[in-house]
């Protein structure tokens, strides 16, 4: 068919068919633009990798691309398999009743992060990254406490390490950052180190005010190696308002409960350096505000009794004992009197 015949085909049509066809056009263009709303509507609410709804989604999304980029390197020049772990809580750092806030930890299974976001309806947007290049360990895992009683909550934040133990850093929030007030120091290059593995928290003075705790980290040591391997002491950090500083080094720290049932024997070894000097061993009854105290007790170090049942009672708060340490000691502690009493047993040289 000629161009000029088909022409004249299509103008010599009815003007009844040619409506029709305009009218098939808009409909069909109509429901193109109605199924277009509707998918964008979709992209907009379901949940989806750009648009994230849950928290864990929202964690995910922010994952620091550092990280992965480390990994991803570390594995082409023949590492392990690229990996990834994280942890969160939701927090309510500012203290207004509201849990807004995510602290998120990650880890790529060397080197860690952690990330503050701000919740904002579905999504949330980064608001602080402690700028700490030693962050390391391979499961994160986030804690808040509120160490000094006024209701806004600190974090602490752990790293654990291949061999078990969690390197612990300890922040309050400003307002708008992370402050690592955890016991810590800065080495030569300016990089921080944290001071603290797998920490207790006891308010051992009872200012209302948390303690940290750190046991040696040496374990059992294996027989015939007790001199080669200096003992290490416990150390105690006391918050100053600003960060937590190093307050005391006992020899020995524990805090001993009495149990439901008949007492108990509880026994715990420790070492001492320094065995010609006089120490001191304080028994402090009842937790950190004098509550919980035990009536009746008997603590002996290495096989001979310092404290027996008469020096306990409902009034007494501390019993110091003067003592002398061999370099492997026992000290040994059976609560009497009803469950719930608590006893803290210090060891440490005579100032
Ligand atoms: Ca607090
Ligand atoms: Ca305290």
């Amino acid at each position: 068919m000629s161009n000029r015949n088909r022409r004249r085909r299509i103008a010599g049509r009815e003007p009844a068919a040619m409506g029709l066809l305009e009218r098939n056009f808009s409909l069909r263009a109509l429901w193109l633009a109605t199924i277009s709303l509707l998918c964008g509507l979709a992209i907009l609410f379901l949940p989806g990798r750009s648009y994230p709804q849950t928290v864990e989604q929202l964690v995910e999304q922010f994952f620091p691309q550092r990280l992965i980029d480390e990994s991803e390197i570390d594995f082409r020049q023949g590492g392990p398999a690229p990996f990834r772990a994280s942890e969160f809580v939701l927090a309510d750092l500012d203290g207004v009743r509201k849990r807004n806030y995510i602290v998120a930890a990650y880890s790529n299974g060397f080197s860690g992060a952690i990330l503050v976001l701000k919740q904002q309806n579905n999504t949330a947007v980064p608001v602080h990254e402690p700028n700490l290049r030693l962050l390391s360990g391979i499961f994160p895992g986030i804690q808040l406490i509120d160490i000094n009683g006024d209701v806004k909550p600190e974090v602490a934040v752990s790293f654990s390490s291949a061999r078990g133990p969690a390197f612990s850093w300890i922040f309050s929030w400003s307002g708008s950052e992370l402050t690592l007030i955890g016991p810590s120091s800065t080495d030569e290059h300016g990089d921080v180190h944290t001071s603290i593995v797998d920490p207790d928290f006891v308010d051992i003075d009872g200012d209302g005010i948390l303690d940290i705790v750190q046991g040696p980290a040496d374990g059992p040591i294996p027989s015939g190696l007790e001199d080669s391997i200096p003992p290490e002491s416990y150390r105690i950090y006391s918050f100053d308002g600003q960060k937590f500083r190093l307050s005391r080094s006992p020899s020995y720290f524990g805090t001993f409960f009495r149990q439901t049932g008949a007492p108990a024997l509880k026994s715990a070894r420790f070492r001492a350096d320094l065995t010609e000097v006089p120490y001191l061993l304080k028994i402090v009854n009842g937790d950190g505000k004098g509550k919980d105290k035990v009536s009746s007790a008997e603590v002996q170090l290495n096989g001979v009794l310092v404290a027996g049942p008469e020096r306990f009672n409902q009034q007494v708060r501390e019993i110091v004992v003067p003592v002398k340490l061999d370099k492997s000691n026992v000290l040994s502690v059976e609560l009497r009197g009803a469950p719930g009493g608590q006893i803290t047993v210090t060891v440490e040289p005579q100032t």
